[in-house]
């Protein structure tokens, strides 16, 4: 087998980000150097403690876990607990983590790892608002032709938003963030909720988590109930998209996935499309390409693959 490849997952757990945590652990073909909490679907305490939890779950109390930032760079932190539940990780019974929080701040983290390993060897998998990543960027700009990729699950274009009419949760939470991220000149990819919306957790899906038998397939199974009962009122489709772990199966089987290189800008001033991404979808524009901006998934594929690797977990 080739070597693994370095990823640092940067998150805000959440359900789906769980899930996604859970994916890249299973996968021998990912080396998880560490998780950076952020403030996002619930503040950072709790990102910080879900992160943890995960990785029990997974066996895999070595994971250093990092908190970061917790709040957006210039706005107040916006949180979904309509969506995850309180803890953010609802759904099945949780506990309290015992393995230690690092004593290092997430941003000096990510630094100090781009800095310390090769150049293009580091990717950073994004699962929730992008203030870590920008924070760092900002702070030192020498680490940004140092990043292999950063793949990010946020935005949207053609299914617009999910938390105003207009933009994706992750983007609309720090817009600056993303803007720095989107034209730092990292290679980007983006998977956005017209990517997500058709990886939908149906229930022989959610029946087939549950079927492995294991702790890691029922608690996958326990939260993908919980958030479905909102999405699927929401948007009265037959299951609840599984947004977070297409970062991780992108990674894995890139196969699976379409999109365009295209240019990808973010609405940072206007008050009713705030958090948009503007993505040049049809090249209408001569503006730079900057991201690869996905538009669909092979679901069917996508989900044995997540099946597949849940069932190495204990
Ligand atoms: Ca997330």
């Amino acid at each position: 087998m080739t070597e693994a490849r370095k990823i640092i997952i940067d998150t805000d757990p959440g359900q789906d980000d769980a899930v996604a945590i859970l994916l890249a652990l299973a996968s021998p073909e990912l080396e998880v150097l560490g998780i950076t909490a952020v403030a996002g679907n619930v503040p950072l305490g709790l990102t910080q403690k879900n992160a943890r939890i995960v990785c029990e779950v997974a066996g895999r109390r070595d994971v250093r876990v990092f908190a970061g930032c917790d709040a957006p760079m210039k706005r107040k932190l916006v949180t979904a607990e309509h969506v995850h539940g309180r803890t953010g990780l609802d759904g099945p019974e949780l506990f309290e983590p015992t393995m230690p929080l690092q004593s290092r701040h997430a941003v000096d983290f990510i630094i100090d790892t781009l800095r310390a390993e090769p150049p293009g060897t580091v990717t950073l998998a994004t699962l929730g608002p992008l203030t870590n990543v920008a924070t760092a960027f900002h702070r030192a700009p020498d680490i940004v032709p140092r990043v292999a990729e950063v793949v990010s699950m946020g935005g949207a274009y053609f299914e617009v938003g999910n938390i105003t009419p207009a933009a994706e949760f992750n983007i609309y939470v720090d817009p600056e963030a993303a803007e720095i991220v989107f034209k730092s000149g990292a290679p980007a990819t983006i998977m956005p909720l017209d990517l997500t919306h058709k990886a939908l957790v149906t229930k022989p899906r959610n029946d087939a988590f549950r079927a492995l038998g294991t702790r890691t397939g029922t608690f996958t199974a326990e939260m993908t109930e919980f958030f479905e009962r909102f999405d699927k009122e929401k948007y009265g489709s037959e299951g609840a998209p599984l947004h977070d772990p297409t970062v991780i199966a992108y990674l894995l089987a890139p196969d699976l996935f379409t999109g365009r290189f295209i240019n990808v800008e973010v609405e940072t001033t206007s008050d009713l499309t705030l958090g948009m991404t503007v993505a040049d979808w049809w090249r209408v524009t001569n503006r730079d390409e900057n991201a690869t901006f996905m538009g669909d998934i092979d679901a069917d594929g996508f989900f044995s693959l997540l099946t597949e690797r849940l069932a190495r977990l204990p």
